[in-house]
């Protein structure tokens, strides 16, 4: 047996991205299922989950319910004590602690005035008094984390929870162009290109619904996540692999990518890898193993 997770739109759930990141940066399993919020669906899903009211949820194997992103990172910290969702030296997972707390209970300016979107970068934004002030304790936060972090891109050094409670917070400053120091900046990056959230990123393009009350700010760019390789959905094999990379099943649905044809055994996986080729492994393996093979 093993966890379910219940979570809302990729592009735009940012508890949900939390919830998602407690799992597949530090390796866990899961069983996902994907609910679409502002619909009839999000409260019909939810009703398996009760007293849940919101995105992300957890069943765990044993029947428990974890119905609050804290709850999941506690929940899942408890159940795999080596996963390292919190720092080992006391004095950082001391701090981690607290920095997830303060995220979970803060930063209202900022989360009301810049919706999570990870489908567009908004173009005009122009930040209130609050919102700077909310950068300014998130600037005071990181560097503490980081006066007490081994060595690595992430707040502690080594990616940890609190990490995962402020990749969305991170997605934010990219998307709007928020004005932050270097360091910021840095630790933004590392976000930006860190496989889990461009996995992440690339299933909510492929869900391909835009939701307008996470209302963009004109002029509107592409998000700015490092540039995808150019791959595009094709009509019709054949491809050079004759099983999906992910599942192992015959292929039905295809990609061309650099002149060659791939295919997938859904669409959903195909659409997911022409977003982002390189956020996925196992078809990047596919990959390098006919090129040496040609
Ligand atoms: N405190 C909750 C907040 C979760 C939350 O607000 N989720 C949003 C999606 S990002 C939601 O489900 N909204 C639907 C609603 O409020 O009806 C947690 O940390 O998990």
């Amino acid at each position: 047996m093993t966890h379910e997770l219940l979570i809302g739109d990729r592009a735009y759930s940012s508890w949900s991205l939390r919830g998602w990141l407690l799992f597949h940066a530090f390796g866990l399993p899961v069983r996902e299922r994907t609910t679409r919020m502002y619909s009839d669906e999000f409260a019909r899903d939810l009703a398996g989950f009760a007293p849940a009211r919101t995105v992300p949820v957890v069943r765990t194997p044993e029947g428990g319910l974890w119905t609050d992103s804290i709850a999941i990172a506690e929940g899942l910290a408890e159940a795999f004590p080596e996963a390292g969702h919190w720092p080992a030296a006391p004095k950082a997972r001391a701090a981690a602690r607290s920095l997830v707390a303060e995220m979970h209970a803060g930063f209202t300016a900022l989360r009301s005035a810049c919706p999570m979107n990870l489908r567009v970068k908004s173009g005009g934004f122009v930040p209130s008094e609050a919102v700077l002030a909310d950068l300014a304790r998130l600037e005071t936060l990181w560097s503490h984390a980081r006066g007490l972090a081994e060595a690595g891109p992430w707040l502690f050094g080594a990616y940890s929870a609190a990490d995962a409670f402020y990749a969305p917070v991170a997605m934010r400053i990219a998307g709007y162009g928020l004005p932050v120091s270097e360091s910021a900046r840095s630790y933004v990056a590392a976000h930006l290109s860190h496989g889990p959230l461009r996995r992440w990123r690339a299933m909510g393009e492929a869900q391909d619904r835009t939701l307008d009350v996470y209302e963009v700010i004109a002029p509107a760019e592409p998000f700015p996540m490092p540039a995808p390789l150019p791959a595009r959905a094709v009509a019709e094999g054949p491809s050079r692999n004759e099983a999906c990379p992910y599942s192992g099943k015959p292929v039905t649905h295809f990609l061309e990518l650099d002149g060659q044809v791939w295919g997938f055994c859904n669409a959903f996986c195909r659409d997911k890898t022409v977003a982002d080729p390189e956020a996925w492994p196992a078809f990047m393996a596919i990959v390098a193993e006919h090129r040496t093979a040609r």
